[in-house]
């Protein structure tokens, strides 16, 4: 099923922007290996966690398997043990020390899947988060709020938790005095918390609205015709706004989505408005963007397959164009990013609804 894969794909690039971009292989850390996170792209974070899982291999081939898992075991125990210590060390009150700890633990439960470990000191560690993100600054809310979704998806989802943490998450959110690096990883982790534990469909639509408030921001100005100018910083903050609502929309029936984006009180943002976005300035929101208005068609085709047909031409016309963008002033790396996703819409709008022949008649 496409939405489903799209889904998938979202929340793959969601780990891969909560892991980093340099682990470009730390997704694989949901399957209970050794040798997630090092296939090539090692650092000196890595190395610390170093289990020696290219030795392990070379045992598993020549040794009975009896070796292995007492080899395994002990690795799990070192983990267990550097977990416990940087849990100690995130009530601390350095908040140096605190950071690095948040910032162990998320190294931790990105390279291991230990979920009954978790489940036994989930309390401790969603209590160290809320402090964190509340009482912290700058790094340590980032890491804190970097941290929350880990814990989640290592129980597989939780209600209880993503409850929890909602009020503290969107009151930092709104907090301008908060840097935009935390904000904009309290946005993320808003998505994905509620993506994973959220039920309501009242609740959910009151959290988008709430990111739309955030991501508003970057809307064009009043004659929709202008980008507004906002900081780099700003706009990564409203491009992780802007995900965490695409991924959102996905949990909503699409026959309730396509009532929302068109009644006559929309309660979900115009298509003009969000079409304003593929021209901001800023690298992330026209990505986000692109992949937000990919999810949109495919929630809203699900029940009227003509839905949004008036305004895809422009749309179309539009992520073609970024597609091929060559403006000088763009960074080669951004223009790269920005081409390789727009070719992925394109070709999205292009294949799924059969419109090569609509195109060519332009
Ligand atoms: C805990 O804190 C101590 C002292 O700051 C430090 O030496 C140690 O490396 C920390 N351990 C972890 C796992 O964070
Ligand atoms: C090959 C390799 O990385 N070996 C290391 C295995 O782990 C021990 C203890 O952490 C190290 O001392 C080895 O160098």
């Amino acid at each position: 099923m496409q939405l489903a894969r799209l889904v998938l794909l979202i929340i793959y690039l969601k780990l891969l922007f909560i892991f980093q971009k340099k682990k470009k292989y730390s997704f694989i850390i949901f399957l209970p290996l050794t040798s997630a996170g090092r296939n090539g792209d090692s650092n000196s974070e890595d190395e610390s966690f170093n289990d020696n899982a290219s030795v392990y291999s070379y045992v598993s081939e020549n040794a009975p398997s009896s070796v292995n898992d007492i080899d395994e075991l002990s690795s799990n125990e070192r983990f267990e043990e550097k977990f416990m210590q940087a849990l100690e060390n995130a009530t601390e009150k350095s908040a140096q020390t605190r950071t690095t700890a948040l910032q162990n633990i998320c190294e931790i439960l990105m390279h291991r899947y230990m979920p009954d470990f978790v489940e036994d000191r989930k309390v401790t560690l969603i209590d160290c988060v809320e402090k964190s993100i509340r009482r912290g600054k700058g790094a340590e809310q980032s890491c804190a709020a970097r941290l929350a979704p880990l814990v989640v998806l290592q129980l597989g989802g939780d209600v209880e938790i993503s409850k929890e943490l909602n009020q503290c998450l969107l009151t930092t959110v709104q907090d301008k005095a908060v840097s935009f690096d935390a904000r904009a990883k309290c946005c993320t982790a808003l998505g994905l918390l509620n993506f994973l534990g959220g039920e309501d469909i009242g609740e959910l639509i009151t959290l988008m609205q709430f990111l739309e408030g955030i991501f508003s921001g970057s809307y064009l100005r009043g004659d929709d015709k202008s980008p507004v100018s906002v900081t780099a910083e700003a706009g990564t903050l409203h491009a992780e706004a802007l995900s965490a609502w695409g991924l959102l929309l996905t949990l909503i029936p699409s026959g309730d989505f396509v009532s929302l984006m068109t009644n006559g009180q929309p309660m979900l943002p115009s298509v003009k408005k969000l079409m304003g976005l593929l021209q901001s300035p800023h690298l992330d929101v026209r990505i986000a963007a692109g992949e937000t208005f990919a999810l949109i068609l495919e929630c809203g085709r699900a029940h009227d397959k003509d839905f949004l047909e008036e305004y895809l031409g422009d749309l179309i016309e539009a992520v073609k164009q970024l597609a091929t963008d060559s403006h000088k002033y763009r960074a080669k790396r951004d223009r790269k990013a920005q081409r390789a996703t727009f070719r992925d819409v394109l070709h999205y709008l292009e294949v799924s609804y059969r419109l090569v022949a609509f195109f060519n008649y332009f």
